[in-house]
């Protein structure tokens, strides 16, 4: 059986579909200035770093014909789908649904809720618009992957505490194996990055495993 060398042992990958990549909210709303990761007083440049590792695993998945799937945070105009707790939440400068730089912040379709130009789904690559931080609640994201036999997600993207680790345990509890790419996840804050990646692995893998790209890619290209 083919794995990925992982931590806390090797990930087993599926023998042969199953396996797909999930790219986790790398829009410009967190990514560049003036949007909301910045309105909420973040250096978005942590953020940015990783975006040559996620370009390769995002290539490498497509050379492999493997399914990839991204994910959006964002809002209906009419904020209908924001619940008050989060549309208050913050005191930030700018609040979900003003008018910043890149159009209203987090609402769906404005250019800051775009991906990021770096890693713009190509045509037939799933984009999930998500209201929330996990991107099961309230999409069509378990669906999709039911009806294209995904058991196995390597998990990549933005924030590593909030909604990358929120999507992987509600993953996780769903039933999928999970493996979080660790050179391809960033944070705000470098050490809630760390003990996400601590806290995933710990306990046998208690919610999945982690590895770096070049481990999963090792293991991709070795399989092809
Ligand atoms: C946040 C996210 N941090 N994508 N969203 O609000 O992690």
């Amino acid at each position: 059986m083919a794995v990925i060398a992982a931590q806390p042992y090797d990930y087993p990958l599926p023998s042969t579909t199953g396996l797909a990549l999930l790219i986790i909210d790398m829009q410009r709303d967190f990514l560049e200035p003036g949007g909301f990761g910045a309105a909420l007083g973040n250096d978005v440049t942590r953020l940015q770093a990783i975006v040559p590792t996620v370009q390769r695993l995002q290539s490498a998945f497509r050379q492999l014909g493997l399914p990839i799937l991204q994910t959006v945070e964002g809002h209906r105009p009419d904020l209908a789908d924001c619940p008050p707790s989060k549309y208050e939440r913050g005191q930030s400068v700018l609040k979900i649904g003003d008018p910043g730089p890149m159009g209203r912040i987090l609402v769906l379709g404005e250019p800051g809720n775009q991906i990021i130009a770096e890693l713009a789904p190509q045509p037939g690559e799933k984009v999930i618009e998500k209201p929330g931080k996990g991107a099961f609640y309230n999409t069509n994201l378990e669906f999709l992957l039911k009806t294209h036999n995904i058991s196995h997600l390597i998990l990549a993207g933005v924030t590593t505490e909030v909604c990358v680790q929120t999507t992987m345990r509600e993953a996780n509890d769903r039933g999928y194996e999970c493996l979080l790419v660790e050179d391809a996840t960033a944070s705000y804050f470098p050490e809630f990055k760390q003990a996400t990646l601590a806290m995933v692995r710990a306990q046998g893998g208690i919610v999945g495993w982690t590895a770096t790209a070049d481990q999963v890619l090792a293991a991709l290209q070795g399989q092809g």
